[in-house]
């Protein structure tokens, strides 16, 4: 299927993996690249040496394009930003923040340049600034969220700006799919339901939360700080918003999340842990490969889409 992202990218399917922190290491997207789409390494809030050897990794097992995703409140995001460029990364996403001062850089170096955008403002800021595409990523996705819906973010985001819009949150079959072309998308970015591909390194206790959740099994903690989150609801969830109510501090709160995700992603453990996932953690019911998940993705799509 041809659309201007995967003209842009010189992928097959315009399918493409979220940048998930500590989930989206080189393993996941290079299968997910091998698989036709464009596999994402997460730089969530790692050091800039591990994301170099991350990408040097992934080049060695497949030769197709893949990205980086550069989480903007990690510590190291500048260091990030020059390690892409001196790697030759051919795509960069960016979220939670505005890229804007390392566009020209990363234009110069001839990477494709994808923000993560959760409202129209920063669509528009971004294609101004020279991002060559946008992803509107709707509240239901997994993580760090905005405020509207990918329903009607996706069309806004579409109408106002020129450069191709990729569609991501709750989305994880052949309908979404479907759904987001007819909302003006040219491709889809998909989180959770790759956190159960058989390629990813997540831990299985995390992977069975997301299989058995239901679609109002998750909570959004950190609206208080700015920093909205989406989790598979737990104890840490429910202590998180009870701590929140009672007016806990900035810091003690933001360590409770990544420090979480680390723990529920490599320990297992999902009561302590950050489950971060979105509300389409329910409609996803068994791990397969990444090869799978696109070619079932694509085929319902083509069937939806009369192509
Ligand atoms: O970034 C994401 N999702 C994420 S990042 C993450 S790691 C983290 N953990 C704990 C606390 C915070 C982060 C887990 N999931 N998605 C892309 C995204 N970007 N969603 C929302 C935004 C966003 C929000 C505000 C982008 C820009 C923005 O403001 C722009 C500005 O002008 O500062």
């Amino acid at each position: 299927m041809k659309t201007k992202i995967t003209e842009l990218l010189g992928i097959e399917y315009p399918v493409i993996q979220g940048g998930m922190a500590w989930v989206a290491d080189y393993h996941l997207a290079a299968a997910v690249s091998e698989a036709g789409g464009l596999g994402i390494i997460g730089a969530g809030g790692a050091p800039a040496s591990f994301v170099r050897e991350q990408i040097q990794k992934a080049k060695e097992i497949t030769d197709k394009p893949f990205g980086v995703n550069i989480m903007l409140m990690n510590p190291e995001a500048d260091q990030i930003a020059q390690v892409v460029i001196e790697e030759g990364v051919k795509v960069v996403t960016t979220g939670a923040g505005n890229p804007g001062k390392y566009m020209a850089a990363w234009k110069e170096a001839g990477i494709k340049v994808i923000p993560v955008v959760a409202s129209v403002g920063l669509a528009k800021m971004m294609e101004r600034a020279g991002a060559d595409a946008v992803v509107a990523e709707g509240t239901e996705s997994g993580g760090h969220i905005g405020e509207t819906t990918t329903m009607a973010l996706v069309p806004q985001v579409v109408d106002a700006v020129n450069i191709p819009v990729i569609a991501a949150g709750g989305i994880a079959d052949g309908r979404g799919f479907a759904a987001a072309i007819m909302l003006g998308a040219d491709a889809v970015q998909m989180g959770t339901r790759f956190v159960v591909a058989k390629e990813s390194i997540v831990h299985d206790n995390y992977k069975q939360k997301v299989i058995s959740a239901k679609d109002i099994d998750s909570a959004v903690t950190g609206r208080s700080t700015g920093h909205p989150v989406r989790c598979i609801r737990n104890k840490t969830t429910r202590e998180y918003l009870k701590l929140e109510q009672e007016g806990a501090t900035l810091e003690e709160l933001e360590k409770m999340t990544l420090g979480g995700l680390r723990k529920a992603v490599v320990e297992g453990n999902v009561v302590e842990g950050s489950i971060m996932a979105g509300q389409i953690a329910g409609l996803v019911k068994e791990e397969n490969t990444c090869k799978e998940i696109i070619q079932e993705i694509m085929s319902q799509a083509k069937t939806l889409l009369k192509l």
